[in-house]
């Protein structure tokens, strides 16, 4: 039997100290290469911190697998029950030009229902967490989305800017009009904190024409709890064992969201 109360304390844990190691590491001179482009960037920092996670995970919960991004972990995802889905350092690209918006996320699924969802940003001291069933906090304080939000009145964030391949989907109308049918647009570079952002009703949607799901595993299960809403881009359930596009919303809006989104 899982002892939720026992992983949600580990987890959190887990993520403070590895959100303390990227401050420290990020003082000394770090190393950073390219993955497949000049934009896709991974450091020493990312590596050792999804190493870090991995070595508390399987001390603690030797039967249990691991989803990282950096791919330290070697077993076959589908052969694990419970999985812990992580990313050392979400906003990387952030990390090393501003060190600022960049989080660890960890999220715990058992049998493809996420259980806690963890999203720690370190440079602020901001822990969003939630439990399934128990709701969503931000620094131990209740989150819960009850003001209604029209999508004049709303701010969107996205990573559609960079990662633009609209036409083809015939979503064009999200890069043109999108921008004067809400109040603001906003771009982090780190969709698991937009993400949390949304939980925390500091924006009101996130939308990425594609994620992984280290990107959004954890923000997801804190979203679902804080009240929120999330689906693929045409509106399909969001799983956790595939890359997909997110749609992540305040749930007042999400109806004239996706009707905006479907509008061509
Ligand atoms: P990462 O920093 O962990 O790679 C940026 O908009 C968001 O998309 C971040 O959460 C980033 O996660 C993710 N992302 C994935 N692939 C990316 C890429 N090639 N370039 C920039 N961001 C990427
Ligand atoms: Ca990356
Ligand atoms: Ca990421
Ligand atoms: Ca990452």
């Amino acid at each position: 039997m899982l002892d939720i109360q026992e992983l949600s304390k580990k987890a959190v844990d887990w993520a403070k100290e590895a959100g303390k190691k990227s401050i420290e590491l990020r003082k000394k001179q770090i190393k950073i290469k390219y993955k497949s482009s000049p934009s896709d960037l991974v450091t020493e920092v990312d590596q050792e911190i999804e190493k870090f996670l991995i070595g508390q995970i399987l001390s603690s919960y030797s039967d249990h697998g691991i989803v990282g991004e950096e791919g330290f972990f070697k077993g076959d995802p589908k052969e694990y029950d419970t999985l812990w889905i992580i990313d050392p350092i979400d906003g990387t690209t952030n990390f090393v030009h501003q060190q600022v918006n960049y989080v660890i996320s960890i999220a715990v699924v058992h049998k493809g229902e996420g259980l806690i969802g963890v999203v720690y940003d370190p440079t602020r001291d901001e822990l969003f967490f939630a439990k399934k069933g128990e709701g969503a906090t931000l620094n131990d304080r209740p989150i819960h989305l009850q003001t209604p939000v029209p999508l004049r009145e709303g701010l969107i964030c996205t990573s559609l800017f960079w990662n633009q391949r609209t036409e083809k989907l015939g979503l064009d109308h999200l890069v043109d009009e999108l921008p004067r049918s809400c109040r603001g647009i906003r771009i982090y570079g780190c969709a698991a904190l937009e993400m949390a952002y949304v939980a925390a009703g500091r924006v009101d949607a996130y939308i990425s024409l594609s994620l992984n799901p280290w990107d959004f595993a954890a923000s997801k299960i804190i979203l679902e709890e804080a009240g929120g809403i999330t689906s693929t881009i045409d509106g399909s359930t969001l799983t956790f064992e595939k890359a997909n596009s997110v749609v992540a919303s305040n749930p007042f809006l999400y109806k004239e969201l996706m009707e905006f989104v479907a509008r061509n």
